[in-house]
Order: C-alpha cells, then sequence, then structure tokens
C-alpha cells in the first residue's frame, strides 16, 4: 500500500494546524499535558527497576515521588528554567536592539510561546493531580500557588504581553530541583549527611541569585521601561479598569511624572500610518532631527521616535509609532495603533490606502483619537492625482484635518504635530494660541525615558 499520500497528508495536517502560529498555544498546553504523563510512567518504571528504597515507599509517597519530587516537578522545572535564561539573557527577542519587532513588551516568537505553553500544561496536570488526590499532594496552599502560576503564565501566552517578565519569574524555579532533592535525603533518612548540608547551601544560593537578585533586577528593568509597560493595555484595563489612570492610558495620553515638568505635561503616543513610499518616515524624519534622505530606506516592522513640543503652557511630548507601509507588515498596525492618542494617515498620489486607514481606525482605533491627514509631497506638484480640495473635503466628512506637507521643503511639518498637539483633550488653550516652541534637540530613547516617561 502507498503510504506517501498519506504521509503528505498528515505531514500537512500538522504544519497547518498544530503547529500554525495560532494553533501553536493550544498544542503546546495539549503537549505539556501529555509529556507530564509521559515523563511519571517514564519515572514509575525507572525507579522501580533502578532505586531500591523506591519499593520500600507507601503509595501514596510513590506518586508524590513520581509528580511532585523527583518526576515531573523537577523536570518541569529544568526544562522552563533553561527556557526562561535563554530568553532573558541570550536571545534578541525581547532586547532593545531589536526595536523593529515593534514593542518588547508585546514580543513572541514560536519558541516562547511554546515554552510557556507547556508550563501552563504542567500546571493543569500538576493541579489535576493535586485535586484529585486531595489533600495528600498538597493542601489549599498548593492549589492557589498552582492557580495564580497557571493563569499568570497563561494569560502571558494568550495575550502575548509581557512575556519578557514572566520568562524572567520562571528563572525563580532553578531552586526546585534543590528543594526537590531535599525531600528525596530526608525521606532516605540522609539528614546528618555532607550532602543534605551542600543541598541546603545549594538552596540558600539559589534563593539568593534566582528569587532575590533577579527580582530586583526584574523590577528594576520595568521601571527604565515604564514607558512601554504603561502600554499594557490589557493588563491595566484588568487592574485600573474604569480608574482615571486607566482612561489616561486607554486614550494614549497620560501625566508624566516629571520632577521639572509642569502639571499639564503630556504624553502623546502617536501612530503614522500610511502607503508605502508616501513618506511617513521622512515627515518623522524631519520633525524630530530636522533631516531628509532623498533615498530613505523602507521601514520595515516599525520604528521609534520622540520629540517634545511645548504648546500653549503644555509639554507635549509625543511618543511615535513609524510604521511600515508594505502590505506584509499591515497585520502589526494594531499593536501600534491601539491606546494610541493620536494618527497621521500620510498619502502621496493615491488616496485610496489613505481611505482604508481612516476606516480601520474608525472602527478598531480610540474614539477620541486625533486624526490628521497629510497630502505629503507637496513640491511635487506634477505627481498630485489628489486635489487639496478633495481631500479636504474628506476629511472634514470624516473628522480628520487634513494639510499638505513636504517632508523635502519641511513645509508645515511642525505645524501639523502641532495642530495635533494643540486638539488633544488635555491642553488647555491659553491667550497665545500660537505660541510653539520647538526644542532643536532631538530627544533619544534614553533621555525620554529618564525624564518624562
Ligand atoms: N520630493 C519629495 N520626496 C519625498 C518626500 N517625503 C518623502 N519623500 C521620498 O519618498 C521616498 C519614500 O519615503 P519614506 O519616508 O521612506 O516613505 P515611507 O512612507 O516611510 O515608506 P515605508 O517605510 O516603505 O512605508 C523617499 O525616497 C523620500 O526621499 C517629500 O515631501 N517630497
Ligand atoms: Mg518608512
Amino acid at each position: 500500500m502507498d503510504v506517501m499520500p498519506y504521509q503528505n497528508q498528515a505531514e500537512g495536517f500538522v504544519k497547518r494546524y498544530l503547529l500554525a502560529d495560532p494553533c501553536l498555544p493550544y498544542t503546546s498546553v495539549l503537549a505539556g499535558i501529555f509529556l507530564c504523563k509521559m515523563v511519571y510512567d517514564l519515572m514509575e518504571s525507572f525507579s522501580s527497576i533502578h532505586i531500591k528504597s523506591y519499593s520500600a515507599l507507601t503509595k501514596m509517597k510513590r506518586i508524590e515521588w513520581n509528580n511532585r519530587r523527583v518526576g515531573i516537578s523537577t523536570v518541569h522545572a529544568i526544562f522552563i528554567s533553561l527556557m526562561a535564561l535563554y530568553f532573558v539573557f541570550f536571545s534578541d527577542l525581547f532586547s532593545d536592539q531589536t526595536s523593529l519587532q515593534g514593542l518588547m513588551v508585546f514580543r513572541s516568537s514560536p519558541l516562547s510561546n511554546f515554552g510557556l505553553g507547556v508550563s501552563v500544561g504542567y500546571f493543569l496536570a500538576d493541579l489535576g493531580m493535586i485535586i484529585w488526590l486531595y489533600p495528600s499532594l498538597g493542601g489549599l496552599e498548593y492549589i492557589f500557588h498552582h492557580s495564580l502560576s497557571g493563569v499568570a503564565v497563561a494569560y502571558s501566552l494568550f495575550s502575548g504581553e509581557a512575556q519578557l517578565y514572566t520568562y524572567m519569574v520562571l528563572i525563580s524555579e532553578v531552586t526546585t530541583p534543590s528543594i526537590n532533592l531535599r525531600w528525596y535525603l530526608d525521606t532516605a533518612g540522609l539528614k546528618r549527611s555532607k550532602a543534605y548540608l551542600i543541598n541546603g547551601v545549594a538552596i540558600f544560593l539559589a534563593w539568593l541569585t534566582a528569587r532575590i537578585l533577579l527580582f530586583i533586577y526584574m523590577f528594576y528593568h520595568v521601571y527604565i521601561h515604564y514607558d512601554q509597560v504603561a502600554n499594557l493595555y490589557d493588563l491595566w484595563t484588568f487592574l485600573a479598569g474604569g480608574t482615571d489612570e486607566y482612561i489616561r492610558l486607554s486614550t494614549g495620553i497620560r501625566s508624566t511624572d516629571c520632577v521639572e515638568c509642569n502639571e499639564l505635561d503630556v504624553v502623546c503616543f502617536q501612530v503614522l500610518l500610511g502607503d508605502v513610499g508616501a513618506g511617513k518616515s521622512s515627515l518623522v524624519l524631519r520633525f524630530v532631527k530636522d533631516q531628509f534622505v532623498e533615498f530613505q530606506e523602507s521601514t520595515i516592522g516599525a520604528a521609534f521616535f520622540s520629540q517634545t513640543l511645548a504648546v500653549n503652557d503644555a509639554t507635549v511630548k509625543f511618543e511615535i509609532w513609524d510604521t511600515a507601509g508594505q502590505e506584509r507588515y499591515h497585520s502589526l498596525a494594531p499593536m501600534y495603533y491601539r491606546g494610541a492618542a493620536a494618527a497621521i494617515i500620510v498619502f502621496d498620489a493615491s488616496f485610496e490606502r489613505a481611505k482604508k486607514w481612516v476606516q480601520e481606525l474608525q472602527a478598531q482605533g480610540n474614539t477620541n483619537m486625533v486624526m490628521a491627514l497629510a497630502g505629503n509631497k507637496s513640491d511635487l506638484l506634477d505627481a498630485k492625482k489628489v486635489t487639496a480640495e478633495e481631500a479636504q473635503t474628506y476629511a472634514q466628512e470624516n473628522g480628520l484635518f487634513f494639510m499638505e506637507t513636504s517632508a523635502k521643503t519641511a513645509a508645515n511639518v511642525k505645524e501639523i504635530f502641532y495642530e495635533i498637539a494643540r486638539r488633544l483633550p488635555r491642553v488647555q488653550p491659553t491667550e497665545n494660541p500660537t505660541g510653539m516652541v520647538l526644542p532643536d534637540r532631538a530627544m533619544d530613547r534614553a533621555v525620554s525615558s529618564s525624564c518624562c516617561a
């Protein structure tokens, strides 16, 4: 019988469904549960043949051995702490250098999802056994601890949020094998042995490093990346839903806590959208660095910029995501416009793509989002296909404001950002509505996060 067609079908099924990105979290949770069962059975067979003291244990102690102590728990701890050490210290996935892949707090990969999925599978399997054999494998504190851990890891897995911090916490699993070993030494009556003493020292050092120093490092990391952490929209919805802080975050505007800034200072998350080559990067480069590059490279993923404007009596700090216009990056866009307070939709020759972006933002963006339509390359009069009147009418009908800009000549570039700032709900009008100061210095990321982030 020819098995090839079946083999091909099976391979297709695995690739298209089991290992496809959207299914991977579910597949890995199931894999985690099956792996637990496998480790349990292997441990049982191995111990009954090779470990003499195993057969002397009571039935309950054997279950505890295969589950909690030597088996599942230890194998999971070794697996997840190795994964966590890799992602936190060696992988580029969460590093600051790869800003092109979007905010660090929203990054994930098939491998990072797989690791968290297996961990969720472990927590489910272990929780199932604890409840089934309650209270022999552990009391309420175990149920509470495992439920909380499982839910936290599953949240990070399925939302794709803060996976770096989840992995940082999971490094603390390195302490588990030595704690399990202590149980073994206890049960084997080796309390007075040298091994017991060495084990105690190892536990102390592992705790100090993985549960104290590492947690200090994690909170420090959160502190220096607070501008990104504040974008954890779903988590904030849960933690601060309905509060003033949540409203400010969900509209993409928040007060700064910089001591040098006054009460009216705001941070405005902003996104630039538009067709490929329309001039998004050129506009933001002109605004932030007052530069123009004749052959600007096409953006990959997205790029981050920040610039501060003094508008009326307030200082508005723009945190700008310049998105890529290429169609293959379209699916990333919601990550940048979700939670944004303002958007500039840029077009040059064709108007159609810009209209689609407006529709998408109206359907899925913030309700109070300030939207601007920029007809860029106004210096190239011949290339124009859309008249200013046509764009103006469209903008008025759809609640945007329209400006013709040129990144090349700098025409209307500062003005469009200024007009956005002026329209932000938290920026108060004064008697001098035209007062605008644009600092010469482009603010880099490090400066921004140390001050007004
Ligand atoms: N003449 C003229 N050329 C411009 C202007 N703005 C941008 N360009 C040129 O248009 C080309 C594309 O500009 P980009 O800023 O890379 O366009 P983009 O929208 O960021 O494109 P993607 O990143 O691919 O989505 C570059 O070669 C720029 O030099 C402008 O105002 N006038
Ligand atoms: Mg670009």
